[in-house]
């Protein structure tokens, strides 16, 4: 982690910190090294107040190509079953209470197509390709890709890309709803940081509870999610930041949010 010879290259543009994963030999694909890494660093990132949104990339060619099939080759049933740790990549970009954008260009397939979807939002170049091709592998998404596809673009398009493998590209993944905007193949980065500059500008705690609302959507019940909203609109309207964006409003300048 960290430095550029490390599986994974930390960046901080003032509240927004930048992660790019860092194994082009193996097409970023995610290692137990490179998913420890990821691991760790969302783990510090989120504690630390200075940091307002996540950006998690690859480079030009490739987003991540999934999991390192060289690895997977070697598992067999009784190592998965002893590895308690397998799950927590997933686990870890759950528990991340700062908001996540997915820069992607290029190619984002298995896992690295679910660490996408388990971003917040997603910027993808006009050159991503989006897939879970592991039923060309004789297995089946693992990361959340069933679950979170079927949930994102309806079970029957969900159905399709789980049971053929076959990649979409950035135009059809957004006429899906599966990416928040396309962008050109040059501006892919500086765009995600755009928006996630935008989301660093706002009331930081307001954007954790916001963050967290819309999550519940996929869990609750309607009338159970309202309820929570409710909840953390109290919350919200309990915060230093909400009189200082209600004032600032009122007499006319920019607020200045402190996440308090
Ligand atoms: N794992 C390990 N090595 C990889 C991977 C991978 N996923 N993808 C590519 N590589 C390696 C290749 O073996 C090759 O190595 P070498 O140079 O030593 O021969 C090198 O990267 C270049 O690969 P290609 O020549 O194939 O490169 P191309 O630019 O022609 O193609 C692609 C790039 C399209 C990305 C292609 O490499 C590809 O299709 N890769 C496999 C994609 C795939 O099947 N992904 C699914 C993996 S299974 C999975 O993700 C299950 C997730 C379960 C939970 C996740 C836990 C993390």
């Amino acid at each position: 982690m960290g430095g550029s010879g490390g599986v994974l290259i930390e960046e901080r543009h003032d509240a927004v910190a930048l992660l790019r994963l860092n194994r082009p030999e193996a097409r970023n694909a995610l290692s137990p090294e490179l998913r420890a890494a990821l691991c760790e660093a969302l783990a510090r990132l989120d504690r630390d107040q200075g940091v307002r949104c996540i950006v998690i990339a690859g480079d030009d060619e490739h987003f991540a190509a999934g999991a390192d099939i060289a690895q997977l080759n070697e598992r067999e049933l009784p190592d998965l079953l002893q590895e308690p740790g397998g799950a927590s990549l997933w686990d870890a970009l759950a528990r991340c209470r700062t908001p996540l954008i997915a820069a992607v260009s290029g190619y984002a397939l298995g896992g690295g197509c679910e660490l996408a979807l388990a971003c917040d939002m997603i910027v993808a170049s006009e050159t991503a390709q989006f897939g879970q091709p592991e039923i060309r592998l004789g297995i089946i998404p693992g990361g959340g890709g069933t679950q979170r596809l079927a949930r994102v673009i309806g079970k029957q398009r969900a159905m399709e890309l789980v049971l053929t493998g076959r990649r979409i590209p950035a135009d059809e993944a957004y006429a899906l709803g599966f990416v928040n905007r396309v962008v050109a193949a040059d501006r892919w980065l500086e765009e995600a940081l755009e928006l996630a500059r935008s989301v660093a500008r706002r009331a930081p705690l307001a954007a954790r509870l916001g963050k967290q609302a819309v999550l519940a959507a996929d869990e609750m019940p309607l009338s159970a999610g309202l309820e929570h909203e409710r909840r953390l609109f109290e919350l919200a309207m309990a915060t230093e930041d909400r009189r200082e964006g209600t004032r600032a409003f009122l007499e006319k300048r920019r607020p200045e949010f402190r996440g308090r």
